[in-house]
């Protein structure tokens, strides 16, 4: 009896012992080793377990990252079908791809480039610079050479496969301790941010003047539950897969809807809809368009010329105190480029933000009739500014474009004659007269 009254009190000790140690138990750790070969084929497993990233001009640049105890491996992949350089210009003028890292940038500040942020750029001819900041904000070049191979002395580690009429990849390794920091260090902070430059010569650039702003690159994480590119940290409350079928959109605020054959005379696409609503932990926006033609022919600079849309968001708190406000474009590529309140355009950017497309088609291939495109995110309230989601809301102009560039506003806001002229022009900026989304 006492032996087990002894066992008993010993049992309870240790489960406590035990519960202890599982609460202050470290977060997951990165492997010894992603056993990755530089060798420019992105084919390794590790490379597939965290959600790559696409990017570039018209999407043509996928991402993968791995990391492990000693660094981080990024696996590009760059599609195209026209692998050419500028004759009389340099790297910067041929079909490259940049790509900055920064361990230690915040995106809550407003950080420029410093001696955290590098720089490495090559071009399809192995032409390549490796570039880190210096304390006043400036690119520092460290190296510019040629080589399709590097052993990662004074680079990081890389090596680039270029094949005629498909495109070119390549594999770059970062040590942390190239980076100025360590894996604990990472394994803590659990984000990197970094940025993809692409240019496809003879049609566009895109992220060439973002890469001065590292608080806007992309947020990277490594571990945990949330691991790839820009996922707020808490999960959507519905499947981001850009259907917008969950039971939640029937009650959603409709933004804007209509049939663009209406609207405009000659114009192929259909019925269009959009809806927003303020859920747990972030708003979400959906769009679904019919359309027999899936047009994306345009980089970045015109992309306001594909099929996409444009949101106008200005966030307010009850007093009608301005909050945050954004100009995001999208394409069927992704978001394409931003305006600030500020001022000033920038040539792509990343949303702290979870999207989907969903493509019921094929995009720049006429040989086929296409049923439509739709489109889902989820933006955490700490991006929109949001601090109470039951007072906080939203104007929101939810602009919907086709191919020929005819968009889409909303009835109560095109048809409200105080937002035209005496041409009856529509103009877009009297977000006093937006449609409103709340709680
Ligand atoms: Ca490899
Ligand atoms: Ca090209
Ligand atoms: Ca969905
Ligand atoms: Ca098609």
């Amino acid at each position: 009896m006492k032996i087990n009254k002894i066992l008993l009190i010993l049992f309870v000790f240790m489960l406590g012992l035990t519960l202890q140690a599982c609460n202050g138990e470290k977060e997951e750790a990165l492997p010894e080793t992603v056993e990755i070969t530089v060798d420019g084929e992105v084919t390794e497993e590790a490379y597939f377990s965290i959600p790559e990233k696409v990017t570039g001009v018209k999407g043509a640049v996928t991402v993968n990252y791995a990391a492990d105890q000693t660094g981080i491996y990024f696996g590009i992949r760059v599609k195209d079908e026209k692998i050419e350089i500028s004759k009389s210009g340099g790297l910067l003028q041929s079909d490259y791809v940049g790509i900055c890292v920064d361990v230690k940038a915040d995106p809550d500040k407003n950080d420029g480039i410093s001696e955290s942020t590098h720089l490495f750029r090559f071009d399809i001819t192995g032409r390549y610079t490796y570039s880190v900041g210096d304390d006043y904000g400036n690119w520092e070049e460290l190296v510019a050479d040629k080589a399709f191979t590097l052993p990662g002395t004074e680079t990081p580690k890389y090596e680039l496969i270029v094949v005629e009429d498909e495109g070119y990849s390549a594999e770059i390794y970062f040590t942390w301790e190239q980076l100025g920091t360590s894996a604990s260090e990472i394994e803590t902070q659990n984000r990197i941010m970094y940025y993809i430059e692409h240019r496809d010569y003879n049609v566009d650039i895109k992220a060439d003047a973002n890469i001065l702003s590292p608080s806007s690159y992309n947020r990277l994480v490594l571990l945990g539950d949330r691991k790839g590119s820009n996922l707020p940290p808490v999960a959507p409350e519905i499947t981001i897969d850009g259907k917008m079928d969950e039971e939640v959109w029937k009650s959603a605020t409709i933004t804007n809807e209509g049939n663009f054959g209406e609207l405009f005379p000659g114009e192929t696409a259909g019925d269009f809809i959009a809806k927003a609503f303020f859920g747990k932990d972030g708003v979400y926006f959906g769009v679904y368009v019919e359309e027999p033609e899936l047009w994306a022919p345009n980089g970045p600079g015109p992309a306001y010329k594909n099929c996409g849309m444009e949101f106008r968001i200005h966030v307010l708190d009850k007093d009608g105190t301005p909050l945050a406000a954004y100009k995001w474009l999208f394409d069927l590529h992704g978001p394409q480029w931003h305006e600030t309140v500020a001022g000033g355009l920038a040539s792509s950017f990343a949303p702290f933000a979870e999207y989907k497309y969903y493509i019921d088609g094929t995009v720049n291939d006429d040989s086929d009739t296409d049923t439509g495109w739709g489109f889902e995110m989820y933006v955490p309230y700490e991006h929109l500014n949001i601090s109470n989601p039951d007072t906080d809301y939203i104007k929101l102009l939810h602009a919907v474009g086709s191919f020929e560039q005819n968009n889409a506003l909303p009835e109560s806001y095109r048809n409200n004659p105080a937002n035209q002229d005496s041409s009856g022009a529509v103009s877009w900026d009297f977000p006093e007269n937006y449609p409103v989304v709340k709680k």
